[in-house]
């Protein structure tokens, strides 16, 4: 195996971002560029000689492409073994968990989640510690170091290597492994739910699904293992074909953009549940007939009944949550009396948390819920969990919903969205709020009093990093919230977000639209930002 040192300049813009480096194609295709960014990695990691890697990622253009440059970079730094998802796929959950079972020095993921796909759209790449978790902020801080001062790459002269056929294959000291992308994830997946129960609930027609894979990665996982393994009928996955652009769609799991699904739900021939995943599997969104069910209302949901799930029978260690998601699942600790940790957002804060066995569960407001089965959120795990209470509880979405807020109350809740603002207006935005801070506490606005205004900074409990700036936080004697924070997932100017949220104890007041309920917190929001004065919109890009 020849090594060949090739000469590379750096590229200012490595930095990555929530959930590692996510660009244009264009950008990830000019000289040097992917490789740069796989050699910084590579650079500041340490003993990997002769160790695994898991590589795949969710079959978005310049996939196939930048795995077979990924290959080359790996043999010439040393790695004794590749893991390879066939066709060069493996959802990010699927990579987590081969991650730990074949107890792999770590992964690469290729994919840019919900963002789109195509020559003009976007790609992303995420390295993945050996816990099968998102690298943390220490390693992703090297990885952008090193990639400012990179002059040179290696590399090994060699042929494409087939990606398609199953089985190993020798390149000096190198094996490169082609393996199912479905078989070890559908195994675990197994060994966590009730799926005799599954399999009777759907075959005595009590369950009927709709799951729309958005021509993303998670279409063959869900033909295996709803299709093949519980009996649900072949039409019961749609759009499950894994697609380059993903049909020209945002393989994004909300109301707007798995509108296929949203149709069906809300209609009068809806089945029991339907669900959608993103495009490399790690999101999910829940829905019942005529109801969505909002990803921080699952999380709590999914906390108050866990014990129905075999995997987590025996109760849970504790919960935790991004800071941003609503307060529901916090009521549910309480009342259960555990822990329930406030991180920020991203998933790699959750890693620690679930090493050590401080927390079962854990979720994001942004279409993510996951467990300490793997280290990332978990789209169809989402979806098995969901089919398994109903099957339990033997009751319909919205009843569970229903009851769940009659219990514990209804914290209703709304993101806001506005997208591609121009990244001054943007840091404008969040200086002017910044600056309010210190006078905000005590003002009162209407019914709403405020009670803290801050910037929430994070220390990890169990190893002591602290992570600043991590979103804008403006808190009621209610209890009612705004947060505001810029995205660290676009790749087009800056994505403002914001997040509301208010209590509603009254059971006879819970069923309320959530933008009519949180309308005056709405308006106290723009009055805090200026994000439509200052923009000149009218409104959000995206309502979730
Ligand atoms: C990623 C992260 C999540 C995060 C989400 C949104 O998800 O893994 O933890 O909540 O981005 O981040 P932001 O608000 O910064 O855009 P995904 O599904 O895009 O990988």
């Amino acid at each position: 195996m020849h090594i060949e040192m090739i000469t590379t300049h750096p590229y200012q813009d490595q930095n990555p971002g929530t959930s590692g480096l996510r660009k244009k194609v264009k950008v990830f295709q000019q000289p040097g560029y992917l490789e740069n960014f796989v050699q910084s990695i590579f650079d500041s990691l340490e003993d990997f000689t002769g160790k695994t890697l898991v590589l795949g990622g969710d079959g978005r253009y310049f996939n196939r492409a930048a795995i077979q440059i990924i290959i080359k970079i790996a043999a010439a730094n040393g790695f004794g073994e590749l893991l390879i998802g066939q066709g060069g796929l493996l959802s990010t959950p699927a990579a987590s968990h081969i991650i730990r079972k074949y107890q792999a020095f770590g992964g690469l993921i290729l994919s840019a989640s919900h963002n789109p796909g195509g020559s003009e759209e976007d790609f992303g790449i995420k390295y993945n510690v050996g816990n099968g978790g998102p690298a943390p902020e220490k390693d992703t801080a090297a990885f952008y170091q090193r990639s400012q001062s990179i002059n040179a790459y290696k590399t090994i002269a060699m042929a494409d290597v087939d990606l398609d056929n199953l089985g190993s294959q020798q390149i000096g000291d190198l094996t490169i492994t082609i393996i199912d992308p479905v078989s070890d994830y559908a195994e675990l997946m197994q060994s966590i739910f009730d799926f005799p129960l599954l399999k009777q609930s759907i075959s005595s027609g009590y369950i009927t699904l709709l799951f729309d894979a958005m021509h993303a990665i998670t279409g063959p996982y869900a033909r295996r293992i709803l299709v093949d393994m519980l009996g649900a009928p072949a039409e019961s996955v749609i759009n499950a074909e894994p697609l380059e652009d993903f049909g020209g769609h945002h393989p994004d799991p909300n109301l707007a953009h798995a509108h296929e699904l949203a149709e069906v739900m809300f209609s009068d021939h809806a089945p029991t549940f339907g669900a959608a995943s993103d495009g490399d599997g790690d999101r999910n969104m829940i829905t019942g007939s005529q109801i969505f069910v909002t990803p921080s209302d699952s999380l709590a949901i999914m906390a108050a009944n866990a014990q129905l799930i075999p995997a987590y029978s025996a109760g849970l260690s504790g919960v935790a949550r991004s800071m941003p998601t609503s307060q529901a699942v916090d009521r549910v600790a309480a009342s259960y009396n555990i822990p329930c940790y406030e991180t920020p957002t991203g998933w790699k804060f959750f890693g620690n948390l679930l090493d050590v066995g401080k927390i079962t569960l854990c979720g994001e407001e942004s279409f993510g819920t996951g467990s300490n089965h793997v280290r990332e959120k978990d789209g169809l795990w989402a979806v098995l969990f969901w089919l398994n209470l109903i099957a339990r509880r033997r009751q319909s979405v919205a009843d569970i919903v229903h009851e769940h807020w009659q219990k514990f109350g209804r914290d209703i809740y709304c993101r806001h969205d506005y997208e591609a603002v121009e990244t001054p207006i943007a840091n404008a935005i969040v200086e002017h709020l910044r600056a309010q801070l210190p006078t905000l506490p005590g003002q009162v606005f209407g019914e709403y009093t405020v009670k803290f205004a801050d910037e929430f900074c994070y220390k990890d409990s169990v190893d002591g990093s602290i992570s600043r700036n991590q979103g804008i936080r403006v808190g009621f004697t209610n209890g009612s919230r705004i947060v505001f924070r810029l995205s660290g997932t676009g790749t087009v100017g800056a994505t403002l977000r914001i997040y509301i949220e208010r209590f509603e104890p009254d059971s006879s007041r819970q069923n309320q639209d959530a933008q009519v309920a949180l309308a005056e917190l709405i308006e106290l929001a723009e009055q805090l930002c200026e994000v439509k004065k200052r923009t000149g919109r009218v409104g959000p890009d995206v309502m979730t």
